[in-house]
């Protein structure tokens, strides 16, 4: 029997990617599909909680250590991930590893280094799927700028954009270091909600109407 997909949905501040992931949610199930819907950081284990804290900047923490953190709180949840799958549950997450990478690589000084930034993320479970919700930070001062919480200012939101760039170059090729084969989607999130919907649509509907015959890869492994 196949499996069901791993969709990640990625994307920097204001792309919508929270409107538009709970969007893809409903359109999966009106279609009569089951869906696990998971969001990192997951703010309510006991991790979650500390990260929260620190993203609230209500306590700090040593970049490194608070990087660790946001992967121990995916390793939490792997073995879910991987057994809704078996048992044929659509995972929707909104962020991921990418995110991990992506935010803590463009900190600093000093610079914490993407291969390090990677390591405690090799071996996770693979999406099938990432969708990244691009958006330019033009277009997201237009859209009424960032918030409060602490990496949502314009020039670090940009270092994060390259990051993210860096990863789809190398992860989604499928030729990418440790020949990880996540399928990796730029969309262009700077247009309006339905027609970003419609495309996300578009790119997952074959994956999900089909399933798969292979069992879940692991990240960079
Ligand atoms: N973030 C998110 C990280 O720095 N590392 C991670 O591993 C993840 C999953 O946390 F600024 C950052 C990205 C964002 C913040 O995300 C909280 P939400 O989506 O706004 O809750």
């Amino acid at each position: 029997m196949p499996r069901a997909p791993f969709i990640v949905i990625e994307g920097l501040d204001r792309s919508g990617k929270t409107t538009q992931t709970s969007l893809l949610r409903s359109r999966l199930e009106q279609s009569g599909h089951h869906v696990a819907l998971l969001k990192f950081p997951d703010r309510t284990t006991p991790i979650g909680t500390l990260i929260d804290s620190y993203l609230r900047s209500q306590s700090d923490l040593d970049d490194h250590a608070i990087h660790l953190l946001f992967s121990a709180n995916r390793w939490e949840l792997a073995s879910r991930i991987e057994s809704n799958l078996k048992s044929n549950t659509i995972v929707l997450c909104d962020r991921y590893a990418f995110s991990g990478i992506a935010f803590s690589a463009a900190k600093g000084p000093p610079p914490l280094g993407y291969e390090w930034c990677r390591a405690p993320d090799v071996g996770l479970p693979c999406p099938d799927v990432t969708l990244f919700l691009d958006i330019t930070p033009e277009k997201a001062r237009e859209r009424g700028g960032y918030g409060e919480e602490r990496y949502e200012k314009e020039e670090m939101q940009r270092r994060v954009r390259e990051v993210f760039r860096r990863l789809g170059e190398e992860t989604g090729g499928g030729g990418g270091s440790g020949g990880t084969t996540t399928r990796w989607e730029v969309i262009d999130a700077g247009r309006d909600q339905e027609t970003v919907s419609m495309e996300i649509w578009r790119r997952v509907e074959n994956l999900v109407a089909n399933g798969l015959e292979e069992d879940v890869d692991r990240l960079w492994k």
